[in-house]
């Protein structure tokens, strides 16, 4: 019995809105009292990963000390919730793997919000900078985005507030028992 630690693991494209519902959901389990820590782009690729940037062999050296990591935080009893791009199927499987060998669940939340939405979004302006060519290999304008074909959770965050969003995968961990 007892509480058990776990990766939430968010993939989609950038501006999909991984990391802002990780951060409320973060919050939100912070505030049942359960241990939470966000992963993304800007906490590890500055640090653990600053030496790498966005080939594909380097998006897969990425994705594999991000799984290492969320691991290891898994481990230790938190919650782990990890949002990053990963594109590629085979690289998700890898990070599902790593976690399953050490008998932690891994429960894979596809982000579902559409390239033309993100693009039309365009936040941070990157998709405008990718069409003018100044960033190469963006995921979506020239570089692939592999959905995944068997997430445990689909969130349409294109068409649902970040509030509903929360609150599926919520409800998805409580339906699990895994809290
Ligand atoms: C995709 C890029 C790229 C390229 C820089 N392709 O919106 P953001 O800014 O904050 O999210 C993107 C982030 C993606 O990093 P990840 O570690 O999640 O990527 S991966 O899982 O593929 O390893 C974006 C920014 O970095 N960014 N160049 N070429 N996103």
């Amino acid at each position: 019995g007892g509480f058990r630690g776990c990766t939430i693991w968010f993939t989609g494209y950038s501006g999909a809105g991984k990391t802002t519902i990780s951060f409320a959901l973060e919050r939100t389990l912070c505030e049942l009292g359960l241990p939470a820590y966000g992963l993304d782009g800007d906490n590890m690729r500055h640090g653990v990963c600053a030496n790498l940037g966005f080939t594909p062999a380097d998006r897969e050296e990425n994705i594999r000390r991000v799984a290492e990591v969320s691991k290891l935080f898994a481990d230790m009893g938190v919650i782990c919730l990890s949002s990053f791009i990963s594109p590629y199927e085979k690289d998700r499987l890898k990070a599902r793997q790593i976690h399953e060998q050490s008998g932690l669940d891994f429960i894979e939340v596809f982000v579902n919000t559409s390239l033309e939405v993100c693009e039309s979004r365009d936040i941070k302006g990157l998709y405008a900078k990718a069409r003018a060519g100044k960033i190469p290999g963006f995921t979506g304008i020239d570089s692939d985005y592999e959905p995944p074909t068997n997430p445990e959770l689909t969130v349409d965050a294109g068409n649902e507030t970040e509030a509903q969003s929360v609150q599926r995968v919520l409800q998805y961990l409580y339906q699990k028992k895994i809290l």
